[in-house]
């Protein structure tokens, strides 16, 4: 092969070696390291009074995280939590579980019947290290409590998560 192209092949390594690095760089900025995507919620009837969020939460990081709180401007909602969906096991009809399990969603008014699906309010949503958890349908949410107006299809609305570690994340939301 002849010398010169020798150079042209060393330049495109170093040229692909830096645009590695700087993208690499740039993959780990965001200062908390997580990165939220497919946030959306559905539209609601106006006789609603509460909507779930969902997302996508990466964590880009090798340490746990986890999502700790979120705030909506009160244009949107009063307030917002933080809410696991969790589905009743018919088979518990009867109580072979004494006390302890059953008393999970005392404080909720959602209904508790065997194999009907209810939610509870989280302190948290952890995020391990390097990993995914989506906030979807019948799991993790973000609740919105109090809603201002109803959410229409198409409009676009802000929430703010926050993590334990690291700075907090505005995040546009998509109403399908
Ligand atoms: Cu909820």
């Amino acid at each position: 092969m002849k010398r010169w192209l020798w150079w042209v092949v060393g330049g495109v390594a170093v040229v692909a070696i830096v645009v590695v690095v700087v993208s690499l760089a740039g993959g780990s900025d965001g200062a908390t390291g997580m990165s939220v995507s497919d946030a959306w919620s559905r539209s609601t009837a106006s006789s609603q009074t509460t909507a779930a969020v969902y997302a996508t939460v990466t964590n880009n990081d090798g340490v746990k995280n986890a999502l700790v709180a979120v705030s909506v401007p009160s244009a949107v909602a009063m307030s917002s939590q933080l809410h696991e969906t969790m589905t009743t096991p018919a088979t518990s009809m009867g109580g072979t579980s004494m006390g302890g399990t059953s008393t999970t969603m005392a404080n909720s008014s959602s209904t508790t019947d065997p194999g009907m699906t209810g939610m509870q309010e989280v302190p948290s949503i952890p995020v391990p290290g390097n990993a995914t958890v989506k906030l979807q349908p019948g799991g993790y949410h973000v609740m919105l409590m109090d809603l201002a107006k109803p959410l229409t299809k198409g409009e676009r609305f802000q929430v703010t998560l926050q993590f334990a570690h690291g700075a907090s994340k505005a995040v546009s939301v998509q109403v399908k």
